[in-house]
């Protein structure tokens, strides 16, 4: 007999997310059969930039999300230097780097031991107390000493994320929003002791990430190895490529690119479409590129169960994030999972701090950060980058020198969309189809799948829907639906 799981919302992601899953018994096995993902708050970041001076942007966008800001920094940026007709500065393109390099770090190291971590320890007896009570516990959870090791890992994690805030701060002047992000470049002067400043805390988290962090996760691998097999979801990845290794943006230290179908392919904007049917916008709203794309909410739509959009690539659905990236660009072949995404993400912590040390040597002292030019009467532009969670995109046009449109389509809006017009699934939805559940009164497979994206809400959906009452932790289980 057919059962409804609700998780809303569901805890350890950021923002608002219901998870409902049907789940059966099919060849002896109790797995998810089918799956709707929902972003339950409306925000309306599109709708607030029209009409703004450009420049707003870069400010406005990065309080999306108080956990990504400056991937948003970066794509507004480089949007309005597309539409601007700029190329950034070379000590500009660098402090970016470094700046987003720093969110990176604290943001992976956030998802592994705070966000993730916590659905495969258990604490009983160790820690009776908030954020481990209520908890989910299943017979494969760590336990003892090993337990107790990651919990101490996890507080010394908290710190490690403040040190990378404090590093990010040196060029940004302030995290977790940049203000010194601008069109063609950064404002923040770069002096040699900025560069030692920042080296001796990168280095401290470079230790932390390759020594504390890829131990606890490849500890992780080697106990939860049936989560290798569960959670694949589409098998389709998409990346747009993140750190500009030189101005042009034609060098970057994760490629551009696709999976899809087993083949790897190039990425042509085009492509990019996203469907409203099961959304809760207006039909105008959807079918649309970003380019010119609406964001029009219609709630009480029928048939619609989320504010998320279903962004989609020539009609397909595609995961992005770490795993994609490093798919993309050859660092991690090793396969699809819930698991995998977990290990790629911290892998690529490591690269990605490694990297950040030979980008404070290319940093050239008192040389300009930045190019100043004009805001143009007219201009497009497309900022494509990737947010720690994966593929993020804004699309804007000026008018008059103000903006006429702004779109952003975010990681999570690719991982957690709903069904498209053509009934298919989102990736995190197919993702949790056909994952086992063992026990109905705690499904915490179906928190690991989840969390393995890492979805982010406040990134996706941009009210909270009147008579919906929020609760916490909540999971109902109804049988017979
Ligand atoms: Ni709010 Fe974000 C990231 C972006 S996820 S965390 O990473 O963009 O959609
Ligand atoms: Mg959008």
């Amino acid at each position: 007999m057919a059962t409804t799981l609700t998780i809303a919302p569901m805890t350890r992601v950021e923002g608002h997310l219901d998870v409902e899953v049907t789940v059966d018994t099919i060849g002896g096995t109790q797995q998810v059969t089918d799956a709707k993902c929902a972003g339950a708050m409306f925000r309306g970041f599109e709708r607030i930039l029209t009409g703004r001076d450009p420049h707003d942007a870069v400010h406005l966008t990065q309080r999306i999300c108080g956990v990504c800001p400056i991937s948003h920094g970066m794509a507004s940026s480089l949007a309005l230097e597309g539409a601007f007709v700029l190329t950034p500065a070379e000590n500009g393109r660098i402090v970016r780097n470094l700046v987003l390099g720093a969110n990176y770090i604290q943001s992976h190291i956030l998802h592994f031991y705070h966000l993730a971590a916590p659905d495969y320890i258990n604490t009983d007896g160790i820690l009776d107390m908030s954020p481990w009570r209520p908890h989910m516990s299943s017979p494969d959870m760590v336990t003892g000493s090993s337990a107790t090791a990651l919990v101490g890992n996890y507080v010394k994690a908290l710190a490690m994320r403040r040190k990378a805030h404090q590093m990010g701060a040196i060029f940004a002047g302030h995290m977790p929003s940049a203000v010194s992000f601008v069109p063609g470049g950064a404002t923040k002067p770069v002096s040699a002791a900025d560069v030692t400043a920042f080296r001796s805390l990168l280095t401290e988290l470079r230790g932390f990430v390759t020594n504390v962090m890829l131990a606890d996760g490849e500890a992780l691998l080697s106990l939860f190895q049936d989560y290798t097999a569960i959670g694949r979801g589409c098998g389709n990845l998409l990346a747009y490529g993140v750190f500009d290794l030189n101005s042009a943006g034609t060098s970057k230290l994760f490629a551009r690119g696709r999976y899809a179908n087993g083949t790897f392919g190039t990425v042509d904007t085009a492509q990019i479409r996203e469907y409203v049917s099961h959304s809760w916008y207006t039909a105008n709203s959807g079918g649309r590129a970003p380019a010119n794309g609406v964001t029009e909410p219609l709630a009480d739509k029928a048939g619609a169960y989320s504010w998320i959009k279903a962004p989609r690539y020539g009609g397909v659905v595609h995961e992005v994030g770490p795993l994609a990236r490093m798919w993309v660009n050859g660092d991690y072949r090793y396969g699809i999972s819930a698991m995998d995404r977990i290990v790629a993400r911290a892998l690529e912590t490591e690269k990605v701090a490694n990297a950040m040390d030979g980008w404070l040597n290319q940093l050239v002292p008192g040389a300009s950060t930045y190019t100043y030019k004009a805001t143009p009467a007219t201009g497009t532009g497309i900022g494509l980058t990737e947010a720690p969670r994966g593929a993020l995109g804004h699309w804007l046009q000026i008018g008059s020198s103000k903006l006429t449109q702004y779109q952003v389509v975010s990681p999570t809006g690719w991982n957690a969309s709903p069904m498209d017009d053509s009934g298919q699934h989102g990736a995190m939805e197919q993702a949790l189809i056909s994952t086992p559940v063992k026990d109905l009164k705690n499904p915490i497979e179906l928190l690991r799948v989840v969390h393995s994206f890492d979805p982010c809400l406040s990134c996706s959906v941009h009210l909270v829907r009147p008579g919906k009452k929020a609760e916490i932790c909540r999971v109902d289980v109804a049988a017979g639906v």
